[in-house]
């Protein structure tokens, strides 16, 4: 005891005092450009939360709002989710307060970052090894690490540069922001301890980002806490969403947490007995709950045998005005509905109607659209989502090194298919996949193809007859460019 009380007294005398308090907002996971389940509503939830967020800093006088990474769900934000940000950014400009962040795994690019270009217009500050000074608070960074890179990380980035900067640094405190999974939390890949004993000044807290749930603990002295998500990313994120106030002064650091009021996700159990008709029973269990704006969960258990039209519930879902209906069989597993493929099988009256289809000639990827669209057991809220996945499998499975899919080789003469290979048939599919995110936005387009398709396939063997027929000559010319679609 007495000991703590020299080591506090000595704490004060060699330590400068502060001149004031400081204050910082610590938020992250803010996951701005999120459309989840495909709603607009949703993408613009994000967004209002991060707005709210910033509010509360602004009214709460705060001295700076530290952000954990992950600003943007995705590397490739829309122009509209980049002003967005930057409106909200700059309403905190105006109060002078500074925005400070790192760079999370979802939003991570190659070289230059989204946060470099709002640093250069003076809305927001990159943290890094050199320390950003509030007060007598100093603020480091460490951008967000692959699991697989974290035995590699060097500490000495952090030796000031050679010139000694940060032993001269008088600042009381030092706080490290970092978008990582952490130990002491049982999820953790990072180890805190090790952090704190390699860099090379104390660090009073480490305010984290990456784990989306609220979380507090010490380590020796030093605070550890992940201040959680603004949004709830997924269904699994039931608590109340909430930032953290750290409160400096010469008698210590205090953590505080506040709570976002956000869009609710309402849970609604539905037990499947064995006699039980199962549409009156889902709709009345859906009654006794008030759905309205809501993201609504319907979870089905019981009897496994009792056939449940998801598109049926999802309607009523919505009349009962829900925002965003969710069914998810628990029968098959939590989550399976949600996520695996479901097996398509047409009953009797259906023959007829698959004849009819046949006759229409449509290809693989027309087939494979028309199956979704028709099949009951796929809510009309998950079409977007399975449609990409198979598309996108039908993609995968094929060879694009063949000039003409829908044509069979023999039909081609010898001696024209060789030539008749355009080396643009690659770039085109490399294109495609060279950017992640707008893949998806590559894929839907590949999908509005139908109507085109046979046009093109209709050329190719025009090309390919006439190079027949006019031998060499013709071979010379311009290779055709071959479109995702005309794979398809
Ligand atoms: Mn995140």
């Amino acid at each position: 005891m007495l000991e703590r009380i020299i080591l506090i007294l000595h704490t004060n005398i060699t330590e400068p005092y502060m001149d004031r308090e400081i204050k910082i907002l610590h938020t992250a996971d803010t996951h701005i450009g999120y459309r989840q389940y495909h709603s607009d509503v949703r993408r613009q939830d994000f967004l209002d939360a991060f707005s709210l967020v910033i509010d509360d800093a602004i009214e709460m006088k705060m001295d700076a709002v530290v952000h954990a990474g992950d600003l943007f769900d995705s590397r490739n934000p829309t122009l509209e989710d980049i002003l967005d940000t930057m409106n909200i950014l700059t309403k905190l400009r105006g109060a002078d307060i500074p925005f400070l962040s790192i760079v999370g795994n979802h939003e991570s690019k190659q070289h230059t970052q989204w946060l470099d270009l709002f640093q250069n217009m003076g809305i927001a500050i990159r943290l890094g090894t050199m320390p950003y000074d509030i007060g007598s608070v100093a603020v480091y960074g460490i951008d967000s690490v692959a699991k697989s890179k974290i035995p590699l990380f060097d500490y000495s980035i952090f030796d000031g540069a050679g010139d000694g900067e940060q032993s001269k640094h008088e600042c009381k405190y030092n706080l490290v922001v970092m978008h990582q999974l952490m130990n002491p939390f049982a999820f953790g890949e990072w180890d805190s301890e090790e952090v704190i004993q390699s860099l090379p000044f104390d660090v009073h807290a480490i305010l984290l980002g990456d784990y989306h749930k609220y979380e507090k603990t010490t380590v020796g002295d030093t605070w550890v806490t992940y201040c959680g998500s603004t949004e709830r990313n997924s269904a699994a994120e039931r608590e109340t969403r909430s930032y953290n106030i750290i409160t400096l002064n010469d008698s210590g650091i205090d953590i505080s947490r506040r709570n976002i009021l956000t869009r609710e996700f309402e849970f609604i159990e539905v037990l499947l007995e064995d006699d039980a008709k199962a549409h009156e029973t889902i709709f009345a269990a859906i009654k006794e709950h008030d759905i309205s704006d809501k993201v609504v969960f319907v979870d089905i258990s019981g009897n496994t045998d009792i056939v449940v039209s998801f598109s049926e519930v999802e309607d009523f879902l919505l009349k009962q005005g829900a925002l965003v209906p969710r069914i998810r069989d628990m029968r098959m597993g939590d989550e399976i509905a949600d996520n695996a493929l479901v097996s398509v099988s047409f009953s009797d009256p259906d023959e007829a109607v698959k004849e009819e289809i046949k006759k229409m000639e449509l290809t693989g990827a027309g087939l494979v659209i028309d199956e979704l669209v028709r099949d009951m057991l796929i809510g009309k809220s998950k079409l977007d989502t399975e449609t990409e996945i198979r598309i996108g499998k039908l993609i995968e499975s094929m060879d694009f090194t063949d000039p003409i899919p829908h044509i069979k080789r023999e039909a081609i003469p010898e001696a024209t298919v060789e030539k008749s290979i355009p080396e643009s048939v690659d770039e085109d599919v490399v294109m495609d996949d060279s950017d992640d995110v707008s893949e998806y936005d590559n894929k839907g387009a590949g999908v509005d193809v139908d109507a085109d398709e046979n046009v093109g396939e209709d050329d190719e063997v025009t090309e390919t007859k006439a190079e027949a027929k006019y031998g060499t000559k013709k071979t010379t010319s311009v290779p055709k460019q071959y479109n995702l679609g005309d794979y398809l």
